[in-house]
This record gives C-alpha cells, structure tokens and sequence, in this order.
C-alpha cells in the first residue's frame, strides 16, 4: 500500500540460501557501490540500495533474513511481498550441494512465491573448483525447477566482487515495477491481503 503513495518506485527483494553461502558478504559489498541507507536490525540485515528502472530512479529494499530458528516464521511475511528471489549457493561447497538445491526447490514451492523471478547466485567463484553456471544449471536442473517464471543464474564472488554489480543489473531488469504489466496480480493480492487483515480487527 505504501508503494502507491511514495513517488519512488519500491521494490522488496528477499535473499535466501544456505548458512555461509554468502549472503551478508553479498549485502555488504552491494551496500558499499549503491547504497543510500541502511537500518541494521536485530536478526536479519536489510539494505535499501539505489537503481534505475525505465529511466526513473527506483530504491531496491534487499532483505537478508537469515536462515535460523526463529526468522524461518517469519519468511513467508517477506514472501509476500517479493518482486525476486536472489538465491546465493556457495559454489565451491561440493558437499552441501544437493542440500542447496532441495532448499530452493522447497522455497519455490511456497504459494506466495508463485511467478517470482530468480536469479541464481553460483558464489565463491575465486574458488579453485567452484562449481561454473553450466554445471549449477544441470545440477539444479533450472528449467524444470523455473517452469512458470523468469530466471537466471550469474556467476559471482561477493567477497572480491566478481559479477557483483552485473547480478545486481540483471535484477533490476527481472523485478516488476507496481506500474508494469505483470505486477498487477501482486497489487490485487496485496489489496485482497489487506483487506483481509483489516475485516479481522
Ligand atoms: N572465497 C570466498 N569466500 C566468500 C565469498 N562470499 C562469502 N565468503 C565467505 O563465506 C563465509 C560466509 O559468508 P556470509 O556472507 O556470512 O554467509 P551467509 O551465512 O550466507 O550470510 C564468510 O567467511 C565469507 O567471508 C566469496 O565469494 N568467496
Ligand atoms: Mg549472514
């Protein structure tokens, strides 16, 4: 609801993926090329960073949840609301592999992620051994996985920032704007949700 009534196009984008994939290492160097703030809170981090989309400047809320205990029950609140998944798997974590992909698979399943865009993150690629996008394409097997929305897996390193800057072009290209067709069902969802959420008080 608030989206309707800032001027600036806001957009939510949810991280997820294993412990030490590499997701706050990603934030942090997204954060020091782009950010315009940053309100550290107990539990999760959450950065809002700078972008252009359709020649308007638009402000990315990029949300770090974690992946413990309590947070879990509060995911599907940041679901809600997400114009795309950045998924971050550790690349050069051979063993925990097949443990990545059934996470991800679990989470594209969730109802409230029904459409959303993905973009794959193979990180760790300054890894000797690190798995390439070709090899994470067959092993996550994406087509199946991403029938019914848009995808994409990009190579990086967050820590030397390899491919940093181009996941994050391509993200702003793959997110909907609350404007552009295709967001419109989200709109109609949030307005179903609350609705909802107001006729229960
Ligand atoms: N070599 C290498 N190490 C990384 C990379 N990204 C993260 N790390 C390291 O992996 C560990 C876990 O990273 P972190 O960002 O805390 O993972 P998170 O649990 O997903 O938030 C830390 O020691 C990071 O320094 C990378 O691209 N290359
Ligand atoms: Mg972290």
């Amino acid at each position: 609801m608030g989206q309707l009534m800032s001027k600036q196009p806001q957009v939510q984008v949810i991280l997820l993926g294993l412990d030490n994939a590499g997701k706050s290492t990603l934030l942090y160097k997204l954060k020091h090329k782009t950010s315009v703030s940053t309100v550290p809170t107990i539990g999760f981090n959450v950065e809002m960073l700078d972008a252009r989309k359709n020649r308007k400047n638009i402000a990315v809320t990029m949300w770090d949840v974690g992946g413990q205990g309590m947070m879990r029950e509060h995911w599907k609140d940041y679901y809600q609301n997400a114009a795309a998944i950045v998924f971050v798997v550790d690349a050069s974590d051979l063993r925990r592999m097949e443990e990545a992909r059934s996470e991800l698979e679990k989470t594209l399943r969730d109802d409230h992620l029904r459409g959303c865009p993905l973009m794959l993150l193979a990180n760790k690629q300054d890894v000797r051994g690190a798995l390439t996008v070709t090899d994470m394409k067959d092993k996550f097997n994406m087509r199946k996985m991403c029938v019914g929305r848009e995808w994409f897996v990009q190579p990086c390193s967050a820590s030397t920032g390899f491919g940093v800057e181009e996941a994050f072009k391509r993200l702003v290209q793959m997110v909907k704007l609350p404007s552009e067709p295709g967001a419109v069902k989200d709109n109609i969802k949030d307005s179903v949700h609350y609705l909802r959420s107001n006729s229960k008080q």
